[in-house]
């Protein structure tokens, strides 16, 4: 078993590291904790089952939150993953795209070279789990946000209102792979553990253990939401992105009523946006090298690993890979959706 060791916990006042401390928690909120399910935990000591999903306490408490007190807008923009699906691409791509009429991509003063895009774009169940009323800028006259949580675990209103929502997912094999090794970091920086052992790691999210999991419900539920209501919900494939990125970012500025125009088109933007937000150009800043991330509290460097479809085979036995892949097979029979 994992060794605490105090001198490696960070001292940063990240909302993460606080939410890491027991104490950071109501009496009340604690009792509820209790009265669910629970399993051990990748971070966090332990994760809570609500309603079908796992979630880290502080991620239970920001979904709750948010159902008492978050009002949707209609000309809200939600960007949405389950984790390390390229979450971080999905909104440098969304800040850039809504606000190139402001900041040209090639212009050094673009907020993108010394903003990380989580800086730029808060996830709702965090801000909700740190403030009951947090206040959202506007970009453009929207509000970006982004969430991890699943369609179920949103308020009703969010569906019901006219704001738009994009869903970025990956194929699981590499998102199991990236996870592990965010989580690691994460173990090792805020809470002194020694990093988990993949099989343990991979058993648990075959098991659909781990924050928001399991992923196969998670996928399923936008897959779903996407073909019912496709005005309301725009469903992005991160190998299709990396294949043909041009393709898929006309289609979310379309989707999102800002579609490019033959000028734009002529003059580059397209490819200048995607430049900009590529892997090697992000992953180059100085922001995404050393800054601490205000969330995490470890540098930014951790969401930049290696950016790359496949990865999971240099992790994974021929096995473990059939598992999940039968898996995710059977979970998605009859939906139409491959991965
Ligand atoms: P989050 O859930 O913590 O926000 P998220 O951004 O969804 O993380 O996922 C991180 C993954 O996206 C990393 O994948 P890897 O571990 O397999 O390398 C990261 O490298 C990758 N990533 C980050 N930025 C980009 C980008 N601009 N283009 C493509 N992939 C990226």
């Amino acid at each position: 078993m994992a060794t605490p060791s105090e001198n490696n916990i960070s001292n940063s006042p990240s909302s993460l590291s606080q939410f890491l401390q027991e104490n950071s928690y109501t009496e009340e909120f604690r009792e509820f904790l209790n009265s669910l399910p629970k399993e051990t935990g990748w971070l966090t000591p332990d994760l809570y089952n609500y309603k079908g999903f796992w979630l880290e306490p502080f991620f239970l408490q920001g979904a709750l939150t948010i159902h008492q007190h978050f009002q949707p807008q209609d000309s809200d923009i939600i960007l949405s993953t389950f984790p390390k699906s390229g979450t971080v691409w999905l909104k440098a791509l969304a800040f850039a795209l809504i606000t190139r009429k402001q900041f040209l991509a090639e212009q050094e003063t673009h907020p993108l070279h010394t903003n990380n895009p989580h800086d730029l774009i808060p996830f709702l169940e965090l801000s909700y789990a740190a403030k009951e009323r947090p206040d959202f800028a506007l970009t453009n006259g929207s509000r970006l946000l982004a969430t991890h949580l699943p369609v179920s675990l949103l308020p009703k209103s969010v569906w019901e209102s006219k704001g738009k929502v994009v869903y970025l997912c990956r194929n699981p094999k590499d998102t199991v792979v990236s996870f592990w090794h965010f989580m690691n970091k994460l173990r090792s920086e805020l809470r002194g553990l020694e990093a988990m052992p993949f099989p343990e790691a991979f058993d648990s999210y075959c098991r659909g253990v781990c924050n928001t999991g399991p992923f196969w419900d998670h996928v399923s539920e936008y897959w779903k939401e996407s073909l019912e209501n496709p005005g309301k919900v725009l469903f992005l494939k991160y190998e299709e992105m990396k294949k043909e990125p041009e393709v898929h970012l006309r289609r979310m500025a379309a989707f999102l009523g800002c579609p490019f125009s033959e000028e734009e088109e002529e003059c580059g933007v397209v490819s200048g946006i995607l430049r900009l937000c590529s892997f090697e150009s992000l992953s180059n800043l100085e922001v995404n090298k050393t800054s601490v991330n205000g969330d995490l509290g470890v540098e930014n460097g951790v969401l930049f690993r290696k950016g790359k479809v496949g990865d999971w085979s240099n992790h994974m036995t021929e096995e473990m890979a059939r598992r999940l892949d039968q898996i995710v097979q059977e979970k998605f029979t009859g939906t139409g959706l491959m991965l």
